[in-house]
């Protein structure tokens, strides 16, 4: 059991009022909040540690290069890479989508090679590869979805051929909640000789992700999106996968020798991290893991799951005002994201409601164009949920909504 009261408490900006109401924040697929352990970690590190790493022999360059290799280290053990050289620290997850698309996938895709992605890719695993497959004439194929928002994979050997060279896929969909089957997937891409790409954006903050289970060839996240700060991100890869690339970024500390003419790379991860990397952050995400694991990571999707339940339980009562809820209907294929849509209410204007009541939700196609034009809207109200939010939470959502809609049938509220 968790105590959800001692884990709010940790986080400073969920006793604000935001409209004169108490913050109801149900934003966290788009980022979370940090606790105060976090907040402190950037803040020891600039007034007891700042200094440059893998630079220095001074005392304060060893003790931030001690504190920076040592967060790597656990973001290694907290998803279970092979070794810790697989962490390779980026600003986010596009930016890691990006480097494999411009260093593996420029270097071994070619002329009628096909890549294989789902329809519910936040666009920064759609365009890289579509960018990829138009410089080098490849194919992008898609996956089909059920009407449940699940993927479809009765088809998934016409899809998946010999010519298929990569397969990337979200493990839950920041647009419906989806929770794919990505080590089946990984399997049957492995099968045709293809590597595997796992955008864990949505994953890893809520669930335990081990990448030697799942074997996936990548696996990319954002440190905002799981307590830690912004601007740092993560790009795992299998080292026999990684010792093949070649840098995308060139310049200082990312070499081994260099002469007027030419230079050599260092090793890996060294090779993938041009310039002074971004220290501070990088630190405070190791001490967001150590907050995460030490709620527990099963605690954590075990308490979600039941939010989710009773979600879905919630949202039954909206049916009859027409509201249309997207993504599976269970706390087994789902996570903790409502993405709906009411007819004669836009979005925004919903969101806009809701804000003067102090509920933050996201509204718009969030980042999945594609998917939300195919649902036969041009946009949703999403309210996603993390940790440290309540049942009663989810009820002050739906009274919100109900009353937004009231406002929009004869003007009460
Ligand atoms: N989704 C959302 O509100 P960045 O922006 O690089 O930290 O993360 C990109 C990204 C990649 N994959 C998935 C599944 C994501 O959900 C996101 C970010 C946010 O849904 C911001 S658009």
């Amino acid at each position: 059991m968790i105590d959800i009261n001692e884990i709010r408490n940790d986080f400073p900006i969920l006793s604000r009022k935001v409209n004169g109401h108490q913050l109801v924040y149900l934003d966290n697929a788009a980022t979370t909040h940090k606790p105060r352990s976090v907040i402190n970690a950037l803040v020891d590190f600039y007034e007891n540690h700042n200094s440059n790493v893998h630079r220095g022999v001074h005392t304060l360059s060893m003790e931030a290069t001690d504190q920076f290799e040592e967060a790597r280290e656990k973001i290694s053990s907290f998803i279970n890479s092979e070794t810790s050289q697989s962490i390779i620290w980026t600003r986010n997850a596009s930016e890691s989508l990006n480097i494999i698309s411009y260093s593996w996938g420029y270097k071994n895709i070619s002329e009628g090679d096909e890549i294989l992605l789902s329809p519910m890719e936040h666009h920064s695993n759609l365009i890289p590869w579509q960018e990829l497959a138009r410089v080098k004439g490849a194919k992008i194929k898609y996956l089909s979805l059920n009407d449940d928002g699940t993927l479809d994979l009765s088809n998934i050997d016409e899809l998946m051929t010999s010519n298929t060279k990569l397969v990337s896929i979200v493990h839950v969909s920041n647009a419906l909640g989806t929770i794919n089957p990505v080590k089946e997937l990984c399997e049957k891409a492995h099968q045709v000789g293809a590597l595997f790409v796992l955008d864990g954006a949505q994953s890893i903050p809520h669930m335990l992700v081990d990448v030697q289970e799942i074997d996936c060839d990548f696996f990319v996240f954002s440190g905002h999106k799981m307590m830690g700060p912004t601007g740092i991100g993560v790009l795992y890869g299998k080292m026999e996968v990684l010792e093949k690339m070649d840098p995308v970024f060139t310049g200082g500390e990312m070499v081994l020798e260099v002469s007027y003419e030419k230079a050599s790379w260092a090793d890996i991860p060294m090779r993938f991290e041009a310039g002074t990397p971004n220290i501070a952050d990088s630190i405070a995400l190791g001490t967001a893991v150590d907050y995460l694991q030490n709620i527990g990571m099963d605690n954590i999707h075990n308490y979600e799951k039941t939010i989710t339940s009773y979600g879905l339980e919630k949202f039954k009562e909206l049916e009859s005002e027409g509201v249309t809820l997207f993504g599976p209907k269970s706390s087994e294929l789902k996570g903790a994201v409502f993405s709906f849509h009411i007819p004669g209410i836009h979005p925004h204007d919903l969101g806009t409601i809701l804000d003067g009541m102090g509920i933050a939700v996201r509204t718009g196609h969030h980042c999945a164009m594609p998917l939300i034009r195919s649902l036969g809207v041009s946009a949703t109200a999403r309210a996603s949920f993390y940790v440290y939010n309540t049942l009663n939470e989810v009820d002050l959502l739906i009274d919100g909504i109900k009353s937004t809609i009231r406002y929009f049938t004869d003007g009460s509220n």
